[in-house]
């Protein structure tokens, strides 16, 4: 299991006032020498994208990463700091040891479990493979939807709400974990990068759509996400 370091507040080129938070993952190696050549995650702890990121560096027992905390200023203004790694202007956004960048979520996650070693949380087998590859597309549509929602609900001025757009959010929301409650519990009790993908969604869900009242209807799914809920890789980054 990847265990959490000490604070480090800034790393070369980043501008300190905008780090709010950093955080290093490591395990084995010695800090001179992870030190030199560490992987670097730009990262916000409100973000599910990014959350998938670093659940799947635990899981996978990456040995080591610095996550950098950034704020996304807002949607109509990029921030610098990120547009200088990621055109998009987008987190998440890793720069490798080599200084090269790597996004989005997708890209990242398996790039962890190629970087480690694991082939458990995306399978060669062409079966499981692509189901949880479905499955993890299944659980990035719903973050997407549910940034969206909170973008449309929270951000976006009053009078240019979009009602017909919000119900139909909403409404993918819940149809999608019917799908996963009918369709998906026995896979999701795998971690693979499908399992952890919806779990940070949900999560995303709970904080920000808590009125959403998805466990009504899906004990099944309910039941898995607590279970899931109480891993040590869903836990918080700490300073
Ligand atoms: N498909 C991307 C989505 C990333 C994304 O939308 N990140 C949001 C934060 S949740 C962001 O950086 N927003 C700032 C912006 O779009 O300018 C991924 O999976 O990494």
């Amino acid at each position: 299991m990847t265990k959490e370091g000490p604070f480090i507040p800034s790393w070369p080129g980043f501008d300190p006032a905008i780090s709010f938070l950093a955080a290093r993952l490591e395990l084995g190696l010695g800090r001179k020498i992870t030190r030199l050549a560490i992987m670097k995650l730009l990262y916000n702890p409100i973000s599910p994208f990014a959350r998938m990121c670093v659940i799947t560096a635990r899981e996978v027992g990456l040995k080591s990463l610095e996550i950098i905390g950034v704020e996304t200023l807002s949607v109509t203004n990029a921030n610098p700091e990120i547009v200088r790694h990621n055109p998009l202007g987008r987190i998440p956004t890793l720069i490798t040891n080599h200084g090269h960048s790597i996004h989005d979520s997708r890209v990242i996650c398996e790039y962890f479990a190629h970087h480690a070693g694991n082939k458990s949380v995306l399978p060669d087998e062409p079966v499981k493979r692509f189901r949880i590859l479905t499955l993890q597309a299944l659980g990035q549509g719903m973050a997407d939807t549910a940034v969206a929602l909170r973008y449309e609900t929270a951000t976006r001025p009053e009078s240019l709400r979009w009602r017909e757009l919000i119900d139909r959010n909403r409404e993918r929301l819940t149809a999608a974990c019917k799908d996963l409650e009918e369709h998906w519990v026995n896979e999701l009790k795998e971690v693979t990068l499908g399992s952890i993908t919806v779990a940070a969604a949900l999560a995303y869900v709970d904080f920000r759509h808590g009125d959403l009242g998805w466990r009504d209807n899906n004990q099944r799914l309910a039941d898995w996400f607590g279970q899931f809920s109480a891993r040590p890789s869903m836990a918080p980054v700490t300073a």
